[in-house]
């Protein structure tokens, strides 16, 4: 389990830098993420709330769901989001503010590029709760978390 940085944590409010080597250290980290987004219960972890200032995340948004697939962490490594459209409008939580829920709204439509663990290029049109937390989870890369909307 990583430690993850709670609010009013100062370097919430950081910048990160992009990725730059898709290596056994990277793969690690993501591992790690992934131990601690399930033990922590959550959909969406970025690597700045434990402390690594890189533009990574990961975002499984199905596990939670009694019926649903079971855990299929999607990764998403220096992301750009584009052609953000309509309107989703979700309670939203956060693994670094425990205990608030507020409404946001945010686009409820958007194309994501981003590369995979492997340094490839990748290109997919989300929505609805996935585009909402791919959103959450960009916000945290640039310092932004979801309270700062309202
Ligand atoms: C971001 O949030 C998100 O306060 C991920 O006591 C949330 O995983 C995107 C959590 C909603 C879209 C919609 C928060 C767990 C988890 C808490 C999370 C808590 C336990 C939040
Ligand atoms: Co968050």
């Amino acid at each position: 389990m990583l430690e993850i940085l709670k609010y009013p944590d100062p370097r919430l409010k950081q910048v990160s830098a992009p990725v730059q080597n898709f290596d056994k250290d990277l793969h690690v980290l993501l591992g790690q993420m992934q131990a601690t987004l399930y033990a922590a219960n959550g959909i969406g972890l970025a690597a700045p709330q434990v402390g690594v200032f890189q533009r990574a995340f990961i975002v499984d948004i199905d596990w939670i769901n009694d019926d649903g697939p079971g855990k299929r962490p999607r990764e998403y490594i220096n992301p750009v989001l584009s052609d953000r459209s309509g309107r989703a409008v979700y309670e939203e939580g956060c693994l670094s503010v425990p205990g608030v829920n507020e409404e946001v709204k945010r686009a409820g439509r958007l194309k994501i590029r981003y590369q995979d663990r492997f340094g490839k290029s990748h290109e997919e049109l989300v929505h609805d709760l996935l585009a909402v937390a791919i959103q959450h989870e960009n916000d945290h890369l640039d310092g932004i978390l979801f309270i700062d909307h309202s």
